[in-house]
């Protein structure tokens, strides 16, 4: 305390005071000086907090462009598992031997698993066989051979796809182009409608979206989020209600509001069940009342992971309805893309679009030059 008491007697001094000190002095000074030490610790801490507060303000907002990735680089990647399971592998058969007996069995083996068809796979192996059987051939001549083979025998059905369905032409104005959207549970319909609805947006048409699924509300909100980011009308019906009315009323609402394209989202179903395949029939059939061309374009959405099941849907969806196209999608996660080649000769009706994956970018029109180059890794025009 005495050295305490020195030193408040040295401060006065300092301050040229000359006073007598005592212990309450001693305390006062302290409760000062105290007081005034949290003051500026009180200060720093504020500072500090500003400091940091202004750092996150000063932080540049980065800015990241939008990457668009071309749909051949996203048709390549979604084809990957088809490619290294199958194509990769028939491709390099000949890569290291001569077409002998074993070679061409194990060719054969190879093409069942690609799920072409039987009838496509023997035509090809006879193919082979007359044109390479006991020759030398290298990869690139052999998968030039193979893109030819699969080429001619889908080129001449894919030339009937009707443009209109992808290339909407402002100029040309023309009564509402009605497509309407079938296949099994979950194959992929609601989503492509939705893809396909901002595709059309985008191009500036203006479309009219019908929630012809009114077994689960759940389907229609789905539909919903992506009408309107996509900025189309959306037709619905409480749960429950008959699937055709909603169809008719969706198209008379896209009639009177000049739409250019009514789109027809339908409930899946099993094409093994006749009576939901009649009421799709329905549904397809009382549309002519308000316009008998009407629908345009009836395609069946197809899950390219379904493998050989997906001939006998679409054989089944062809009788009921007379489809005029196929979509196939979730060609990203399948080995299974071969299909599209046996469904597409077997029913003669082209593949209109092809989905790889879930983004909008990930659905586009079906090139067949893009498609069997995707398959094949190669890059090989229709031409040579
Ligand atoms: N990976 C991948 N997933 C997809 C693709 N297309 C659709 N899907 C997904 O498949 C699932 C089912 O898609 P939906 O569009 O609801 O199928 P749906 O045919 O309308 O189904 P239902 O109405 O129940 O018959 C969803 O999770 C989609 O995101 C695709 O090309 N690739
Ligand atoms: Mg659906």
């Amino acid at each position: 305390m005495n050295s305490l008491i020195q030193l408040v007697q040295f401060l006065y001094s300092a301050l040229g005071l000359n006073l007598s000190v005592n212990e309450g002095d001693v305390y006062g000074l302290g409760s000062i000086l105290a007081l005034i030490a949290v003051s500026l610790l009180q200060l720093k801490a504020s500072t500090d907090q500003k400091i940091v507060e202004d750092k996150t303000e000063s932080v540049p907002v980065e800015v990241t462009a939008e990457v668009t990735i071309p749909f051949s680089e996203r048709l390549k990647k979604g084809l990957s598992r088809s490619r290294s399971g199958v194509w990769t592998r028939i491709g390099s058969i000949l890569s290291s031997q001569k077409l002998d007996e074993n070679t061409l069995e194990e060719l054969e083996e190879l093409l069942y698993g690609a799920d072409i068809g039987p009838a496509t796979a023997n035509q090809l192996i006879l193919k082979v066989e007359n044109e390479f059987k006991n020759k030398d051939i290298d990869e690139k001549e052999f998968k030039e051979f193979l893109y030819h083979f699969l080429n001619s025998k889908m080129a001449g059905i894919q030339s009937n796809v009707d443009t209109d369905l992808y290339q909407f032409d402002p100029a040309g104005k023309r009564k509402t182009k009605v497509i309407m959207v079938v296949g099994v549970n979950g194959a992929g319909k609601t989503t492509t409608i939705g893809k396909l609805a901002t595709k059309l947006t985008q191009q500036g048409a203006k479309v009219v979206v019908g929630a012809c699924d009114t077994f689960r509300a759940a389907a229609v909100d789905q539909l919903q989020v992506w009408c309107d980011r996509a900025g189309a009308k959306m037709v619905r019906a409480a749960e429950g209600s008959n699937p055709s009315g909603v169809g008719f009323e969706s198209l008379q609402m896209a009639m009177n509001e000049k739409a250019d394209y009514c789109i027809l989202d339908t409930a899946g179903r099993l094409h093994t069940k006749g009576n939901l395949m009649d009421e799709l029939k329905k549904s397809k059939n009382v549309l002519k009342k308000l316009d008998d061309t009407a629908p345009h374009q009836t395609l069946l959405v197809i899950d390219a992971i379904t493998g050989q099941n997906a001939m006998r849907q679409a054989e089944e969806f062809h009788k009921t309805l007379s489809l005029n196209g196929l979509i196939l999608t979730k060609c990203d996660g399948s080995s299974k893309a071969g299909s599209a080649v046996a469904i597409v000769q077997r029913l003669n009706i082209p593949i209109v679009y092809i989905g790889v994956g879930e983004d909008v970018e990930d659905l586009d029109v079906f090139h067949l030059d893009q498609y069997l180059n995707a398959l094949l890794d190669s890059d090989i025009s229709p031409l040579n």
